[in-house]
């Protein structure tokens, strides 16, 4: 008989204990972001026993849709993660506490309501509380299948934030009808101004591998009501358009419609000449018309739903029509005139300007545009950046919104952070989107606000969108930072309902995406809350705006004037010298202004009423320029950019005490975030000041630090590799500093 030594007893406890310690491990591991706000994780006892016993049973039809389904299996893995057990499922309802969910015509409990679901649309749904013959039930229906995902995704939200379910009352449609993720993914695995790892779309492998991140994907753009994406980037490879990587593209197309994410593809204008084997592209060429319709209807055969097209042209170095002497409607017409059969669309991007144009480049979209009102097909929308010149930190909204009346216009955001430091820089951006949805153009009268205009209720308009340029790459956290998670939930959610409160979204993501528990929140949401302008603060105080780094936009460039396009200079948008600082747009300048309805260029143009936030954006003025402060220009521009690392400085603190309440991994991931952002905001703040102080030639205020170093140390920082940039590659090495490696 063999001999059991103590230790190996001993040892055998310890590989219990291992065992269990890499159980705890794994589960700790869980918590890596991947989840998003869909964690789903167990909740408090009391909420546990309040909701088990509104869930008792789960009554869907028999058969399903794949919709319905998704549907289905979303509420029972929620409901198996937060109450501990998923409900009976029973295709009718036959208990107390059930949840019913799905259609009138699919599901007859749901028609026996008699509900009016004649408001809700294709997407909306409603949630109530119900009950009937003595049987109480929370119904969860739409007139379609999509909509009744998106309601089982509203009442999931409401369970992980800790809200009463007893007495719902419902009633929820989208206000717009396109809300789509613009990936500026291409096909090679990059993604341009992505800083989350490559793409999640791996067009090597499709269409024989079809990653199950996408099934995840899908799921988190349907809980926030997204229903549609365009996977390629607008700097376009006519190669997509090949049949062999449509095939690639349809494998994603079926992953994704079940959660009624459609697909888009982006169009290289030149593609007939590229992969086509014509020797033009000009739209008023029959065989180019035919070559696009003979793709298009390639494209619906492998794609059914799919949505259209997504166009950049004659911008950037990207073809486009002019290069035939036509017009961006000619252009666009020539590929409406292909989808139209088909219900495609063609988004059309008013992002486009002209090293040969000497006019103010805020100015040149709607010069463009505005004059081709009367030109575009009903299937045209034109595309329109928030503001008139790129994804700023600040700028006014683009004075495009209200300026067509006959044709659509939508807005396109920047969800990635390429002007906003990035992945590491903690910047909340729903307060952002929050205050151009907000703007009021004045077009119509006081109350014709940007949301109100894309929406169609200022004016009507055919086809409405929201876009958001994606921050989705295959970082394990899917956005980078754990942080920017919150920027793709608000974008889905204010696409869905600009109206909402940037405040309110925020609450819904911390509580789902962390804790519910008040003493996480509150302190969360009012850093998140003020982190959009600490970054402007630091940035780009004041109206400063397109000051960064040339190329990857990497931190601070204001100097930077030796471009070959003048418009790609920040000098070129501040202009600053011994007497002066910022761009005249009024009168007496480019007059920018005047792109504005009348009664708000009267504002902008006068200086006691324009909002300080746009001063030098609309104004040039001299350095001693008195401020609502008080204070002169000069003292008041050093101390935003000192307030901008003060309010990091507090974002940092104010994370000490809540890390504590989380899991350690993610916990430990956003402080060393925040201590690169504390870094970069001094770097930003110091640096410019540094080079601002070189043209006012004015003394630190009293009672501010000076900068660090001589403005010449910060011109020579060179940044080498930031991600998303893939337009150096091999810099030429001079000396440079790293920042702080004078420490
Ligand atoms: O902001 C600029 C970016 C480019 C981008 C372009 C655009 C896709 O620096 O990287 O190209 O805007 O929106 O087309």
């Amino acid at each position: 008989m063999k001999h059991t030594f103590p230790w190996a007893m001993a040892a055998r406890t310890l590989f219990c204990a291992w065992l269990a310690a890499i159980g705890l491990a794994a589960q700790a591991h869980a918590e890596d972001g991947y989840d998003l706000w869909l964690r789903y994780r167990p909740l408090d006892a009391a909420a546990q026993r309040t909701y088990r016993s509104a869930a008792v049973e789960l009554v869907t039809p028999a058969q399903r849709s794949p919709t319905l389904e998704a549907a289905r299996q979303e509420l029972e893995r929620g409901l198996a993660g937060m109450i501990g057990r998923a409900p009976a499922d029973a295709p009718r309802w036959r208990r107390s506490g059930a949840v019913l969910l799905g259609t009138p015509e699919n599901t007859p409990d749901i028609a026996a309501l008699n509900l009016d679901l004649s408001a809700l649309g294709d997407e909306g749904y409603v949630i109530r509380s119900v009950e009937a013959r003595g049987r109480r039930a929370i119904v969860i229906a739409a007139n379609t299948d999509i909509g009744a995902l998106y309601g089982a995704f509203h009442f999931l939200r409401l369970m992980q934030t800790g809200a009463p379910v007893a007495a719902l009352d419902i009633n929820a449609a989208p206000r717009v009808q396109r809300r789509l993720l613009n990936h500026w993914d291409n096909l090679d695995g990059t993604v341009e101004r992505g800083y989350a790892g490559h793409s999640i779309f791996d067009w090597h492998l499709l269409p024989r591998w079809v990653d199950p991140r996408l099934i995840d994907y899908a799921r988190a753009n349907a809980s926030i009501g997204i229903n549609g994406a365009v996977i390629t980037n607008v700097n376009a490879n006519a190669i997509a358009l090949t049949r062999d990587y449509l095939a690639r593209a349809a494998a994603v197309a079926d992953a994704l419609r079940p959660y009624g994410v459609r697909i888009y593809l982006t169009a290289r204008f030149s593609a007939p000449v590229e992969i086509g084997g014509l020797n033009t592209a000009d739209p008023l060429d029959p065989a180019v018309q035919a070559w696009w319709r003979a793709k298009v209807a390639d494209i619906y055969q492998a794609i059914p739903d799919f949505g259209g097209f997504l166009v950049k042209a004659n911008s950037e170095g990207q073809p486009g029509p002019q290069d035939y002497g036509r017009t961006h409607a000619e252009g666009a017409n020539l590929l409406a005139d292909a989808l139209a059969p088909h219900g495609g669309i063609v988004m059309w991007r008013a992002f486009v300007y002209s090293a040969e144009n000497a006019v103010d480049r805020t100015m040149q979209a709607y010069d463009e545009f505005a004059p081709l009102d009367a030109d575009f097909r009903e299937n045209v929308v034109i595309q329109a950046k928030n503001g008139p010149l790129d994804f700023q930190p600040r700028e006014p909204f683009s004075p495009l919104f209200g300026a067509m009346r006959h044709t659509s216009v939508m807005m396109e955001l920047q969800i990635t952070k390429e002007y906003l430091g990035l992945a590491t820089n903690l910047a909340y951006l729903g307060t952002l989107w929050e205050e151009v949805f907000d703007a009021d153009t004045f077009v119509e009268g006081e109350g014709s606000t940007v949301g109100r205009i894309i929406d169609g209720r200022v004016r009507p308009m055919r086809i409405t969108a929201i876009a958001g340029v994606s921050n989705i790459g295959a970082s394990r956290n899917w956005t980078g930072s754990h942080f920017d998670q919150a920027n793709w939930y608000a974008f889905g959610r204010l696409a869905w309902d600009h109206e909402l409160d940037a405040e309110a979204i925020a609450r819904d993501w911390a509580a789902m995406t962390f804790t519910p528990a008040p003493a996480f929140v509150e302190p969360a949401v009012a850093m998140m809350m003020d982190s959009r302008e600490a970054v402007v603060n630091y940035m780009t105080p004041l109206g400063l705006t397109h000051v960064m780094a040339t190329g990857h936009h990497f931190g601070p460039g204001p100097w930077v004037d030796n471009l070959s396009r003048p418009d790609w200079n920040p000098y070129y948008y501040h202009r600053a010298d011994a007497a002066h600082i910022g761009f005249d747009r009024t009168a007496s300048g480019s007059n920018a202004i005047a792109q504005y309805a009348p009664s708000l260029a009267a504002r902008f143009a006068d200086l006691s009423q324009v909002d300080e936030a746009y001063l030098l954006w609309f104004h040039r003025l001299p350095w001693d320029y008195r401020m609502a402060s008080g204070r002169t220009l000069w003292d008041e521009l050093v101390a935003r950019y000192t307030l901008g690392v003060a309010q990091v400085r507090d974002m940092r603190a104010t994370w000490a005490t809540l890390a504590p309440m989380i899991d350690a991994e993610r916990a430990h991931h956003i402080g060393g975030f925040l201590a690169i952002q504390e870094r970069e905001a001094q770097w930003w703040r110091d640096a410019s000041i540094a080079y601002f102080q070189s043209k006012s030639g004015r003394p630190i205020p009293d009672g501010f630090a000076a900068p660090e170093h001589p403005l010449a140390y910060y011109e020579s920082i060179q940044s080498y590799y930031p991600p998303g940039w893939p337009g150096v590659t091999a810099a030429p090495f001079r000396n440079s500093h790293a920042i702080g490696a004078a420490e």
